[in-house]
């Protein structure tokens, strides 16, 4: 199973966070990718840094014949055409696309990018974050951690929430 982290906290070409979000989830669903689910949009306290504004997080379950690294610079192409710039780590952003499981690939090391990043999977602080849980609890209840096998439900009963990253809108009323 593929799953992919949405996440806005800034406006910027693509609208509002909600927009944008919007707009990367019918993106999610171009060639060469494919979107079979998508979650609720629901608003979130920042999780590390807590001096930016909330966020908007989805999780999205998509195929694609794209490798995983195929899949990131697709990914890294279409936050880019929503206005994102890289700058701090954990900052404001108008659009973040992580790429949380890749059919069950453990890479620990990390993958060199040209770019500024590597690629981690699954992506490493998954068992830490409601706004990644939540959704995947949604869409994909069967689903288990590729490493500790837990389902999303058995990782949110045992998540510590003082780190922020918390829902707080749902998404039943938007
Ligand atoms: N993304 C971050 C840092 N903090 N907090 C929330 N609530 N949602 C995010 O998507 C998020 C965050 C860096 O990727
Ligand atoms: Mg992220
Ligand atoms: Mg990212």
């Amino acid at each position: 199973m593929i799953l992919i982290g949405l996440g806005s906290n800034m406006t910027g070409p693509w609208g509002s966070p909600r927009d944008c979000v919007g707009k990367a989830l019918a993106a999610l669903g171009k060639q060469p990718l494919n979107l079979l689910k998508a979650s609720t949009l629901i608003g979130t306290t920042p999780f590390g840094n807590q001096d930016q504004p909330s966020y908007i997080n989805a999780v999205a379950r998509i195929e694609t014949r794209l490798p995983a690294l195929g899949l990131l610079q697709v990914l890294r192409t279409i936050e880019h055409t929503a206005g994102r710039e890289r700058r701090e780590r954990w900052g404001e952003r108008t659009l973040d696309l992580d790429i949380l499981d890749y059919n069950g690939v453990v890479l620990e090391e990390g993958v060199e990018q040209s770019t500024d990043a590597e690629l981690v999977l699954p992506h490493p602080a998954i068992a830490e974050r409601e706004f990644v849980l939540t959704p995947i609890a949604e869409i994909a209840p069967r689903w288990k951690h590729p490493v500790t096998g837990l389902t999303a439900r058995a990782m949110l009963a045992e998540l510590d929430t003082d780190k922020g990253g918390n829902v707080i809108d749902s998404g039943s009323v938007s």
